[in-house]
């Protein structure tokens, strides 16, 4: 897996790293760990092939597998709604937004690939409990209005939390969340238009939208993760470039921004405590509910079981189509290996 520090020492055609005395070999990798500190001081990308810390290698594969499984949880809470969409239109939005979220899926499987892991070992990481994904999706969506606060707040947390990760300093991560984030600013707008139609609407639309927004703002504010307090993994990520800005900071841009768009569509966000505070330029917001956000990633939300539940079904559905395609493609290959040989 560590290829490419052997690849530096072989290219003075000395000896593989492995065959040398410990003195040495901790010699050349605190070299090594000088010259990747120094390039991340210094901005610059890291690449797959690049030499990295062990730990770099793991924080990275953590975060990215974890985003990608949240990415392909996501799809249930509002795939559940596709064939309830109330018109052709949504039905074809809500369609198009759901087969987005299993492209970045994929987009982040492929960037957490690089670093040395299988698909197969990642996904098997989420089916066993062992990887986390995000709370968010561990919530019921129980009417149409459901679907149009995700958009609006789900996907804008979203889009706050993964614009500053297009400068991550590991380069596939950061090229794969350019796109991303592209595609997630279209789906928090089709989120929020899809409010404002419904605000317009009669009072029983206006009370739906009301009833979802109250059951979904706390979520997803703590969506964010922890307080920068309580965030083991933040200082060291900050310091490798992998976040850009912290928890809490990301969190406090999220309800700013969210208040104004809040006004406008006529809503009332449910916390009587928030409020502009000049001296600090941010709102003051009420307390979060940290021990329900700990009960709901620790696997005792009101969905969890049914989420990783419907994850395991449909690997286990696939297996034909995965089988399929690996014979397909021995078949590919085999003429060429015979012609080789
Ligand atoms: N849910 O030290 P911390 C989407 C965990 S997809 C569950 O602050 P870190 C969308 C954290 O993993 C949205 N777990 O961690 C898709 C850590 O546990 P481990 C997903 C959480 O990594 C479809 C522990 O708590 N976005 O938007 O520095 C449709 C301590 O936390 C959560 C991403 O994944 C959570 N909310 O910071 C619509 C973005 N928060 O792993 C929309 C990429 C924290 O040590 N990820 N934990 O056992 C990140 O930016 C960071 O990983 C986080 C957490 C900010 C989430």
């Amino acid at each position: 897996m560590y290829t490419q520090s052997m690849d530096t020492m072989g290219k003075d055609g000395s000896p593989d790293a492995d065959s040398r005395p410990k003195a040495v070999r901790s010699t050349e990798e605190m070299l090594l760990q000088q010259r990747f500190d120094a390039r991340i001081d210094d901005g610059d990308f890291i690449e797959a092939k690049d030499w990295m810390p062990e730990n770099y290698r793991k924080t990275l594969t953590r975060q990215i597998s974890q985003h990608a499984h949240s990415e392909i949880v996501g799809m249930l809470p509002e795939g559940n709604w596709i064939s309830r969409a109330p018109t052709l239109k949504r039905k074809a939005i809500l369609l198009a937004k759901v087969q987005d979220e299993g492209g970045h899926g994929l987009y982040l499987y492929a960037a957490a690939e690089t670093l040395g892991q299988s698909r197969d070992q990642l996904l098997d990481a989420l089916h066993t409990g062992r990887a986390k994904y995000s709370s968010i999706f561990n919530y019921p969506t129980l009417s149409w209005a459901d679907i149009g606060v995700i958009g609006w707040l789900v996907d804008g947390a979203a889009i706050m939390n993964q614009v500053p990760i297009c400068r991550c300093s590991y380069a596939p991560y950061a090229r794969a969340m350019v796109r991303i984030c592209r595609e997630e600013s279209f789906h928090q707008r089709q989120g929020y238009d899809a409010l404002l139609t419904m605000m317009r609407g009669t009072e029983a639309q206006k009370a739906m939208v009301q009833d979802a927004v109250n059951r979904w703002w706390w979520p997803s504010i703590q969506m964010f993760g922890p307080p920068d307090d309580q965030s083991p993994n933040s200082a060291q990520s900050m310091r490798w470039g992998i976040k850009r800005i912290s928890n809490d900071e990301l969190r406090a841009k999220f309800i700013d921004a969210t208040v104004d768009q809040a006004r406008v569509l006529g809503v009332t966000l449910p916390d009587p405590e928030l409020k502009w505070n000049e001296a600090r330029g941010h709102h003051d917001h009420g307390p979060i509910d940290w021990s329900e956000f700990w009960r709901v990633v620790g696997g005792d939300g009101p969905m969890n079981h049914e989420r990783l539940a419907a994850r395991v079904k449909a690997w286990d559905d696939g297996a034909w189509v995965r089988e399929a395609a690996s014979v397909h493609a021995r078949k590919q290959t085999a003429p060429a290996a015979a012609a080789a040989a």
